[in-house]
């Protein structure tokens, strides 16, 4: 997957004021700071596309980036930030909630998890909401230039222990740094993959 062209297209507070247009979606979700907007200007090779910012936060909205003409990256809004009561709904925002249930051109949620931490609760609700929903998901491990790549795999190994053990299939897991690059080939091919899989929802996949 080669990206020849990655462009901001739209800002929306909610799932009606989404794109029309029904490109083939790939979404990032994770807890604020965990690096969702760096891993978009990581892939896309373009520094500032998304913004990026030490303030945990700073993606309020669902952030749309049409990229080679045909499909999106969509930066969605972090969990763990503003605290959200605990009702029957999701407690993370709600544009995303309703976004990861009802978007039908959404072809794959990226969750991303810090490689450097313990299995996190809010992470770890975060997924069983997906799974109590039947929604699909990938897990995308962050920051791993911050650490030796032997520390990285076992941090993997114990989320997957305490995490994923009754997930079957297991999601596939990707391991990432916007620093060093890593993880950037594997996510893009994993990416055009889906998109042949996909050939209905693209225009002329490229
Ligand atoms: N060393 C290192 N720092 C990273 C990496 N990814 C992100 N960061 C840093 O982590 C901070 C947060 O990154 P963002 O990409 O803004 O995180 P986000 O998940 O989009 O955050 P919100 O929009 O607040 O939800 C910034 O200071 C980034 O420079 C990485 O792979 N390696
Ligand atoms: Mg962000």
């Amino acid at each position: 997957m080669k990206i020849q062209s990655a462009v901001f297209e739209v800002s929306s507070p909610n799932l009606e004021l989404c794109p029309t247009l029904p490109l083939p979606e790939f979404a990032f979700i994770g807890r604020s700071n965990v690096g969702k907007s760096s891993l978009i200007n990581m892939l896309t090779g373009k520094a500032g596309l998304a913004k990026v910012s030490d303030l945990p936060g700073k993606t309020k909205l669902m952030n749309f980036f049409t990229i080679n003409r045909n499909w999106r990256l969509v930066d969605l809004p972090g969990y763990g930030y503003a605290h959200v009561a605990k009702t029957d709904r999701a407690d993370f925002n709600e544009a995303a909630a309703d976004y990861l249930q009802a978007r039908e051109n959404l072809v794959c949620i990226f969750v991303l998890i810090d490689s450097r931490l313990e299995p996190q609760a809010i992470d770890v609700d975060f997924i069983n909401w997906l799974v109590d929903r039947e929604i699909p998901f990938v897990l995308i491990f962050t920051k791993t230039d911050k650490q030796s790549a032997s520390q990285t795999q076992s941090s993997v190994a114990r989320f997957k222990k305490a995490v994923l053990t009754e997930l079957d299939p297991p999601p596939p897991i990707f391991v990432s740094s916007s620093k060093t690059k890593v993880g950037q080939r594997e996510i893009l091919k994993f990416i055009g993959d889906a998109l042949i899989e996909n050939p209905q929802q693209s225009n002329n996949a490229e």
